[in-house]
């Protein structure tokens, strides 16, 4: 841990994954094996954050399936729901009151810098959900409320941490004295470190080497989802977009050459090994070659999730139940957060 501050609070993980559907590699290299490994070191909360998701309408039958559909990838991925705790976010009533007080810390003109509502809400901006341009609100108040000191995230995230650590910085700031007054202090919101680590944490689509691999990308040829078969997956491989030179054998040489750079960092994180290591042994190799050793490696690392996650989906009680339990342990530790906050703002309870 580098940061002071982060430094005086017990060690605690938070993460969250939307469940909007078309659960992707993205997610799973991004996030979800990150979740895994920070279990053995770290008590973890993750959640699937259902409040999140229907910033943009969601059939609500899809998204009960969706919410299911994300545990049992955290499950299958080796996400232990014993020893951490796996809920989903509105069974957790603390998340939205402290995203309200949120919202009366966090200022317009930081609310109006996030680059991700400008790229969702696009050209038809009038017409976005409140609920989407105060989405970081909220995901500020999922990491705070549990005092969480790392945030495993893909890049696209980043900025939504930087403004979790101004809003709690700010709320410190604003309510010093009070704070100080009942005992709380000297600090009493963490300022959380994002982990954004490893050869994947902006994985790209398929069809375009700068753009992200997106749950929303109209085409599915662009994505691998985790529950995708072997043929759907080495025809998506076999499809994705490449250029006519053969692989380089230095990582500098990837430079300029997006799709190359996208397909050499998977293989790297689905490996477990660095892109130098990739390009040392495929370097010189036409993509033909390679995309079906990255079919077969795929095909090993995934296949057994994907397995999972299928034999999960036939077992929605044990899924539901996994949930219900998860939130009764958030709450243990959400319910005296928020009860603080609101001694510290002033509310009478
Ligand atoms: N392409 C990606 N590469 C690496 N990490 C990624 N993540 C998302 N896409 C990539 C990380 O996955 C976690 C959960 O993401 P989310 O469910 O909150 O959704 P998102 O970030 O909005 O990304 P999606 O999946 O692409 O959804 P849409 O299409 O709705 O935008 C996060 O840690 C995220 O960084």
């Amino acid at each position: 841990m580098t940061d002071d501050i982060a430094a005086t609070f017990e060690p605690r993980v938070f993460s969250g994954v939307q469940p909007t559907g078309n659960l992707h590699l993205g997610n799973y290299l991004g996030a979800i094996v990150k979740f895994v490994a920070l279990q053995e070191t770290h008590p973890c909360v993750y959640c699937v954050v259902d409040m999140h998701a229907i910033t943009v309408f969601q059939d609500p039958a899809e998204l009960q399936k969706s919410i299911r559909e994300v545990t049992a990838a955290f499950l299958a991925a080796g996400i232990d729901p014993k020893t951490q705790i796996v809920f989903n976010q509105s069974r957790v009533h603390q998340h939205a009151e402290l995203a309200w007080v949120f919202n009366c810390i966090a200022r317009l003109g930081w609310m109006n810098r996030m680059t991700q509502f400008k790229e969702k809400a696009g050209k038809d901006r009038e017409n976005a959900s409140l609920g989407l341009y105060a989405y970081p609100s909220l995901m500020a108040a999922d990491i705070l409320l549990y005092k969480a000191t790392h945030v495993p995230v893909g890049e696209d995230q980043k900025q939504h941490l930087e403004l979790t650590r101004d809003i709690a910085q700010k709320f410190d700031n604003d309510y010093r004295d009070r704070i100080a007054e009942l005992g709380f202090g000297p600090r009493f919101f963490p300022l959380p470190e994002p982990i954004i680590q490893g050869p994947a944490t902006r994985v790209m689509s398929l069809r375009d080497g700068t753009k992200k691999m997106s749950k929303s990308d109209p085409s599915d040829l662009s994505r691998i989802n985790l529950a995708d078969d072997r043929d759907t997956l080495a025809q998506k491989l076999r499809k994705a977009k490449t250029d006519p030179e053969p692989l380089p054998s230095e990582v500098e040489g990837l430079s300029g050459r997006p799709e190359a750079e996208n397909l050499v960092g998977i293989y790297a994180a689905l490996a477990g090994t660095s892109a130098a290591a990739v390009l040392g042994e495929y370097g010189g190799s036409q993509f033909s070659t390679f995309k079906a050793s990255l079919t077969d490696l795929a095909v090993e690392k995934l296949g057994p999730v994907g397995a999972e996650m299928k034999r999960l989906a036939a077992d929605p009680a044990y899924i539901d139940g996994v949930l219900a339990s998860g939130a009764e342990r958030a709450r243990v530790i959400a319910e005296p957060v928020m009860t603080a906050v609101k001694d510290v703002v002033g509310f009478l309870r």
